[in-house]
């Protein structure tokens, strides 16, 4: 074995989104060289790139930021309950530049390959530029949700209009005025997309294959005194949020759905489909439990659907049907079914006239063609897994990530790959991070890696990687938790259901952030239970 070579810096972080940016400043303040790389022209990761009207949130302001530092949280001012996405990427902004983190960082750049070297001891990284850097260790912070994903629609490239990616939206903006506008898919960005774009478009056209459950958000501004109060009391919010399941803090079930009678019930609903947001999901402690329980829920919300849009047809058509309520993410909206009795507004339901192909003209489905002079694309993301699989991974002898998760990823704790010493994942599968305020699990993903990182210099630890073992246990735990939850019920992301060829493997993992934080606390514990490693040589 020779020597470890000379890295050009100890740690490089790919993204800076929240995960990448509070990874560079946690370990900078251990003392690390770091690198950063972020495709984007600036911070904000997810909230760079989503900038479609209407791009919000689901989570409060106050819980969904950084709670690492209190003269931070005490300063900041948020204006609204949910953040608009210009208010979450102004705040990333902020903190770049408070903690003075843009000089870490190339802009503009794509990692495009990380390649392990045993013998050098470091990871290289490659970039679309063709510059190589190294590192002893690389901190994947690519995000959960941030490879947005184009159908494969035949004809697609005939269109001579405009197209637009939901996740990929221009920083100029877009102009709907005067145009003839076609939304494909009904998920949380086209949800929020939609009745903004039909309040510009000459007019609109929602491609709807699977309608959701679309809970009004409620959204409202946030005054000085309601804030005030929040910033007071944050010690013990913040606690209270790293405890709980979700990483949010909802009013707690009112009981079981299946024991309250039925007019009883049918009040709760209403009572938080008064106050807004995920708590609705939350009503009673059965409803993500039992299907009957879930179905009045379900059932509740078809109701309030029927109540609101005009046309019989229409409504039927966005009633969800035939998978639980929450199995997939619930979508938060606003005026959303308002926004189906608009007079320039179209839904063309999928399920009965299927997409055949896009034209030269718009978009020709089994009833006829739609004439459009612009897509949009809100066709969401390859989850959890894409942008880690854009990026040719090679971990010990050269092997291949794409090729160890063929049949579906595996990792320890979300954050380790068994092969691939040095490198830790955030938000990766098999953790909690899309099943949570992802800030919560972000914060608790880098406390914890930049913790190992310190251990590992400080006991002379050259590498660390996740036994095979620990792995396997841990992913049998993630898929097993899952196995018997209403979530299996849906064709969700979670699931991977929503690329063609994906393996269907439920990725999140369900046992709630308070949980996962418990056992990787124990795991750290117990001497980072789990991982092989080996001493640095003398
Ligand atoms: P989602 O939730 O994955 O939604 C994508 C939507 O696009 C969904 O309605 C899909 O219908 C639809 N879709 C995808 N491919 C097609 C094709 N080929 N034809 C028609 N419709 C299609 O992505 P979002 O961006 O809305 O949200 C992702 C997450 O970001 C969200 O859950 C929050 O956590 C934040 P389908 O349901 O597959 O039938």
């Amino acid at each position: 074995n020779n020597p470890p070579q000379t890295p050009d810096c100890d740690a490089i972080v790919v993204g800076a989104g929240f995960a990448g940016l509070y990874a560079l400043h946690s370990l900078r303040q251990r003392g690390l060289s770091v690198r950063g790389f972020e495709a984007g022209s600036s911070v904000g990761g997810t909230w760079f790139w989503n900038r479609y009207p209407g791009a919000r949130c689901d989570v409060d302001s106050a819980d969904y930021s950084y709670s690492f530092d209190d003269d931070l949280q005490q300063e900041w001012i948020w204006t609204e309950r949910f953040p608009a996405q210009p208010e979450i990427l102004s705040y990333l902004e902020h903190v770049a530049d408070r903690f003075d983190l843009r000089k870490e960082i190339t802009f503009g750049t794509r990692v495009t390959s990380a390649d392990f070297d045993e013998t050098a001891g470091l990871w290289t990284i490659t970039t679309d530029d063709g510059d190589s850097v190294t590192g002893r260790w690389v901190v994947m912070a690519t995000g959960a949700l941030s490879s947005a994903r184009m159908p494969e629609l035949a004809g697609q490239q005939d269109f001579r209009g405009e197209v637009h990616h939901t996740g990929h939206w221009p920083s100029q903006g877009v102009e709907f005025t005067g145009k003839r506008v076609g939304v494909i898919g009904t998920g949380s960005s086209g949800v929020q997309a939609i009745p903004l774009i039909a309040e510009q478009a000459e007019h609109l056209t929602v491609f709807q294959r699977t309608p959701g459950f679309v809970i009004p958000a409620r959204n409202r501004p946030l005054g000085p005194d309601e804030l005030d109060e929040i910033k007071a009391d944050y010690p013990t919010r913040r606690q209270n949020l790293r405890e709980s399941h979700g990483g949010w803090i909802l009013p707690p079930p009112v009981g079981l759905a299946l024991e309250t009678a039925p007019e009883v019930r049918d009040k709760e609903y209403e009572s938080r489909w008064a106050g807004g947001g995920i708590a609705f999901q939350n009503t009673f402690g059965d409803i993500m439990i039992s299907v009957d329980a879930n179905e009045t829920a379900a059932e509740f919300v078809r109701s309030k659907i029927r109540d609101t849009v005009e046309d019989p047809t229409t409504a039927e058509a966005l009633c969800p049907k035939g998978y639980p309520l929450g199995s997939k993410r619930l979508c938060i909206g606003t005026d959303y079914y308002e926004t189906f009795n608009r007079d320039n507004v179209t839904l063309a339901d999928l399920r009965a006239a299927p997409i055949e192909h896009i034209v030269a003209e718009g978009i020709q489905t089994s009833a006829g063609l739609h004439e459009l002079d612009m897509i949009v694309y809100a066709t969401g993301f390859d989850a959890m897994t894409g942008a880690l699989n854009a990026i040719d991974i090679r971990g010990r002898d050269g092997i291949a990530l794409r090729e160890t998760w063929a049949a579906g990823p595996r990792t320890y704790l979300g954050v380790a790959v068994a092969g691939f010493p040095n490198m830790f994942v955030l938000t990766g599968p098999g953790s909690p991070s899309v099943l949570s305020n992802v800030v919560v699990s972000i914060e608790q993903h880098v406390e914890w890696v930049v913790d190992y990182i310190d251990h590992m210099r400080r006991v002379g630890t050259q590498f660390a990687e996740a036994t095979h073992a620990a792995q396997e246990q841990w992913v049998d735990h993630v898929t097993s938790i899952a196995a018997d939850s209403l979530y299996m019920q849906a064709d969700s992301w979670y699931l991977g259901a929503n690329v063609p060829g994906k393996p269907r493997i439920f990725m999140p993992y369900i046992g709630g952030v308070g949980n996962y934080r418990n056992l990787c606390t124990q795991i750290a514990a117990d001497n980072y239970r789990g991982f092989t490693t080996t001493p640095e040589l003398a």
